[in-house]
C-alpha cells in the first residue's frame, strides 16, 4: 500500500504540471479553426485537459470594438486599434496564467503574431513591426507555435476570403512576408496546402512534443522571445 502510493506520489509530483499554451498562426482562410478545433478533440480524446481559445476574443467590451472595426462598422485609427487587439489580450493574461498553472493546456487561434503582422503590413509610417511588437512585450509566450503556411493565391481559392477588413490578397500578402520576419525558437512551419489528415497528423507531432516539454518542467516562457 504504502510503496503503490509513494510510487504514486513519485509519478505525479507534488505541484500539478501545468499545460502547454499551443499557438495556431497564419494568414486568413488557412485552415486554423479546422486545425484548432481537431486538436481540442485529439487532446480529450487522450484525456488531455485542454481548451480552445480564439483571438481576437469578440466577447468582451473591449472585443466587440474590435469585431465593429472588423466588419467595417467603425473606422479606428491604426493605432488605437492595434492597442485595443494587444488589450484584449492583456485582459485575458490571467485567466491563461491560471488555466496554465492547473494543468490546462491551451489551443489558441491567433496572438500576438497576428497582431504584430497584421498592422505591420498595413505600411503605416511609425508602426514597423518593433512598435507592433512593443504593447504585448511580456504577456505569455507560446510553447509551441504552428505556423499553418499557405501561399495567398491557393488561400483565396479556398472558397474566397471572407469581408471582413484584412480579407484582401494583397494584404494577405503583406501579412505572410510579416510572419516571415516574426518566426522565433517557438515556430513551426506546417505547409497548410496539404490534405486535413497530413496536416493533422504534422499538428499532433508538434502538439505531443510541447506536452512533453511542459511535463519534463519547461516554464511558462514571456514574449518577446
Ligand atoms: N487580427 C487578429 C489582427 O489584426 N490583430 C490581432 O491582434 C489579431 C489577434 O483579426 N483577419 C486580425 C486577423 C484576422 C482578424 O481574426 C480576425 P479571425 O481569426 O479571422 O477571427
Ligand atoms: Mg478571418
Amino acid at each position: 500500500m504504502q510503496t503503490s502510493s509513494m510510487m504514486m506520489g513519485a509519478s505525479t509530483s507534488t505541484k500539478p504540471l501545468r499545460g502547454a499554451f499551443i499557438l495556431f498562426e497564419g494568414g486568413d482562410r488557412c485552415g486554423k479553426t479546422t486545425q484548432s478545433e481537431s486538436l481540442v478533440k485529439h487532446l480529450h480524446s487522450k484525456g488531455v485537459d485542454a481548451e480552445l481559445w480564439k483571438f481576437p476574443d469578440r466577447q468582451t467590451a473591449i472585443g466587440q470594438m474590435i469585431n465593429a472595426y472588423l466588419q467595417g462598422k467603425t473606422e479606428t485609427d491604426d493605432a488605437a486599434v492595434h492597442l485595443l487587439f494587444s488589450a484584449n489580450r492583456w485582459e485575458k493574461r490571467d485567466a491563461m496564467l491560471a488555466a496554465l498553472s492547473a494543468g490546462r493546456t491551451l489551443v489558441v487561434d491567433r496572438y500576438a503574431y497576428s497582431g504584430a503582422a497584421f498592422t505591420a503590413a498595413k505600411g503605416v509610417p511609425g508602426l514597423d513591426l518593433a512598435w507592433c511588437k512593443a504593447p504585448d512585450s511580456n504577456l505569455p509566450a507560446p510553447d509551441a507555435t504552428i505556423f499553418l503556411s499557405i501561399t495567398p493565391e491557393a488561400a483565396a481559392k479556398r472558397g474566397g476570403y471572407g469581408s471582413e477588413r484584412y480579407e484582401k490578397e494583397e494584404m494577405q500578402k503583406g501579412v505572410a512576408r510579416k510572419f516571415e520576419q516574426l518566426k522565433d525558437a517557438t515556430w513551426h512551419s506546417v505547409d497548410a496546402s496539404m490534405s486535413v489528415e497530413a496536416v493533422e497528423a504534422e499538428v499532433r507531432r508538434i502538439a505531443d512534443a510541447a506536452l512533453r516539454s511542459c511535463e519534463d518542467g519547461r516554464p511558462v516562457q514571456y514574449l518577446w522571445l
